[in-house]
């Protein structure tokens, strides 16, 4: 039983020990903002927008786009299309009598995919910035410029942004978020931060280089590629956009696992990344190897094994330890932990990621899913 309570002490130990690390570096560092030497700079631009079955929302979107604070004759839209509704017509309608931004639609005659269809828009992206957004998200009106400002400087070649907003109201979501903003101004202080975001990340058209058709993380493979060929990419809280969320225990894996398949499957994959390349391969790998890969079995090991250490010692009253964990979901799910939201928010993660591993270690996950209707109508 001793053995138990002791197995029990270390493994918690373990598992908080590397966040008290990551604490203590912040607390010290507490840095802000982007790291880059931020300069006015007005680039030509290519925005690229991949759309499967959008034809609800894909309207608000092009508004969304057109009304950007950016001389529009400086901006193309490279549209890659794969959808069997209405989507390609709606985007032509829109076009019709417009003449800028200049708008490239590839029409897929069959989906392949998010990645290949993407690589194709890149090819296609003529101008000297190129940014990527999601057709289910909102882009802050200065976001152009921001970005190009972090391009200016000229040791960075890839900018993400922040989610400003969570579009349906997801206190799960904004409490992860603000969580990560933090951790990922930190580590683009450091070198460059690894995870780069859906609704709005760009890249220098010079770094881009083609993404393996079956990611599941298309813009943060892409942005770990530029990184391995020399340049930095950094995270900017002043890009701001907005996206839909979930927080429903279970439609969030829906949305959540998935992206953890794609992040966990690109770490492996560039292992041998660790280590290399300054403060990136050194701290901002192995920290993301941790938290994505090692932390979810722990925390679950942990949690097994200090309940049977609590019935173990207290017998009966030990089934309090998974009642208090089940209180924990049940009210994190429903937004109702207040300041302790974002803690449950950081738990959402680690079951997302223990998921995803279990599903990648069943050879599951390949390049296409099914569009979420529910945060389709969070958007509207
Ligand atoms: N061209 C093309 N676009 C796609 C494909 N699959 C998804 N998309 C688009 O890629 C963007 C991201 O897809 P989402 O389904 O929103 O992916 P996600 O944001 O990870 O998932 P959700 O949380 O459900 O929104 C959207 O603009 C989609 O319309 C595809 O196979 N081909
Ligand atoms: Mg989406």
């Amino acid at each position: 039983m001793n053995l138990l309570v002791a197995a029990a002490g270390a493994l918690v130990a373990v598992a908080v020990l590397p966040y008290l690390a990551f604490l203590a570096i912040y607390a010290t560092v507490r840095p802000s903002g982007s790291p880059a030497e931020k300069r006015k700079a007005e680039p030509t631009v290519s925005i690229v927008l991949p759309t499967y079955n959008e034809s609800g929302i894909v309207e608000r979107k092009l508004d969304d786009v057109c009304s950007l604070d950016y001389p529009m004759e400086k901006v193309e839209l490279v549209v890659v299309d794969s959808s069997d509704d209405e989507t390609p017509e709606l985007i032509e309608e829109y076009f019709a009598d417009r003449e800028h931004p200049q708008l490239n639609l590839i029409r897929e005659t069959e989906r392949r995919g998010l990645a290949p269809a993407l690589n194709d828009a890149y090819a296609a992206a003529s101008n000297e910035m190129v940014v990527k957004t999601d057709c289910d998200s909102l882009v802050g009106d200065d976001a152009l410029r921001e970005a190009a400002a972090n391009l200016s400087d000229p040791s960075v070649a890839a900018v993400t942004g922040t989610n400003a907003d969570v579009l349906g109201g997801s206190e799960v979501e904004a409490g992860y978020r603000g969580v990560q903003a933090h951790v990922q101004t930190l580590e683009s202080h450091l070198d460059s931060t690894l995870i780069f975001h859906g609704p709005f990340s760009a890249f220098e058209n010079d770094a881009i280089r083609p993404i393996d058709p079956n990611s599941l993380a298309d813009d943060t493979e892409l942005a770990l590629k530029i990184r391995r060929g020399g340049d930095r990419v950094v995270f900017d809280p002043a890009i701001r956009y907005k996206e839909a969320s979930h927080s429903d225990f279970r439609k969030r894996r829906l949305q959540k696992d998935r992206r953890g398949m794609g992040l966990i499957r690109l770490l492996v994959q560039h292992r041998d990344a660790l280590g290399r390349y300054g403060k990136y391969g050194q701290i901002v790998l192995p920290f993301n190897w941790w938290f994505m890969i090692a932390s979810p079995w722990l925390l679950a090991l942990g949690a097994v094994v200090v309940t049977a250490a609590a019935v173990a010692t207290a017998g009966l009253a030990g089934i309090a330890v998974p009642a208090a964990l089940t209180a924990f979901v049940w009210s994190g799910q429903k937004d109702l932990l207040g300041p302790l939201q974002a803690v449950y928010g950081v738990f959402d993660a680690q079951v997302s990621l223990l998921l995803a591993g279990v599903e990648l270690l069943r050879g599951k996950g390949d390049g296409t899913w099914e569009v979420d209707e529910e945060l389709r109508e969070a958007f509207e």
